[in-house]
């Protein structure tokens, strides 16, 4: 997989893919991360990469030009590459999307800036608009960072003998159970008992359990989503 972020602040990625599981898949050559800075796709000057909004208003707005440019220059005959505006008004990314897109050879994310990005890309350049939640941000950069986190520990490899896939939340469709560790007893709170006994398949009932009543208590909606998925 090969991942290409088209922003106006590169430098915000330094070090942020440095570290742990996505590093490794870098190492292990599973994914590529490639940073791009949109100025280097203007032919202008003052490497112009916005413009006043048509119509008025305050703010300006990121021009079509680079955009396209940039995104050319990436794809040149490359097909199956999904092309991904990072933007509060996005398809909500979530366990889902992020599986589908590790099954992607190439992504590309544009970070958007300014007040948002001329329509015209919006409607003929990119192929996915994605949201990572219902708030506003300077920019895409940081949801750019949570997509590529998200994808890599899907792709197959990526993540290492401790690390397991299989039971985290949203996987299974529930959220997580609670963890525990030494010492058994701190400052008077204790671990529950069933942890302790060495007995695997009541260990394994317990936390089944607990996941479930958490799942049920907090996010029912993961419960009823499954289920329409079924069908
Ligand atoms: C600003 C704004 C102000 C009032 C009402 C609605 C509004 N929407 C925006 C807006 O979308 N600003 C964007 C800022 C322009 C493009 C980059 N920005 C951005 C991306 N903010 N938040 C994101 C983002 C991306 C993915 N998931 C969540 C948020």
């Amino acid at each position: 997989m090969r991942f290409d972020v088209i922003t106006i602040f590169p430098e915000i990625f330094s070090g942020v893919f440095d570290f742990g599981i996505i590093r490794r898949a870098v190492e292990a050559g599973l994914i590529e991360i490639h940073i791009h800075d949109l100025r280097d796709y203007t032919h202008d000057r003052h490497r112009q990469v916005d413009d006043r909004p048509f119509g008025g208003g305050a703010g300006m707005v990121m021009k079509p030009e680079p955009l396209f440019r940039a995104v050319e220059a990436l794809t040149n005959e490359e097909s199956e590459a999904r092309v991904a505006l990072l933007s509060p008004q996005g398809r909500l990314f979530n366990q889902q999307v992020a599986d589908e897109y590790s099954r992607k050879r190439r992504v590309i994310l544009i970070c958007g800036r300014y007040e948002g990005v001329d329509e015209r890309v919006v409607e003929h350049l990119i192929t996915d608009e994605l949201s990572i939640g219902d708030y506003v941000l300077s920019g895409g950069e940081i949801p750019a960072m949570v997509v590529v986190d998200a994808v890599t520990r899907l792709i197959p490899g990526a993540l290492g003998c401790g690390d397991s896939a299989e039971r985290e939340s949203f996987v299974s469709g529930s959220l997580d159970y609670p963890h525990y560790t030494r010492p058994a007893e701190y400052r008077g709170m204790k671990v529950p008992e069933v942890l302790l006994s060495g007995n695997h398949a009541e260990i394994e009932r317990w936390r089944r359990d607990e996941s479930l009543k958490k799942t049920l208590r907090r996010r029912p909606d993961l419960i009823k989503s499954e289920r329409v998925e079924e069908r």
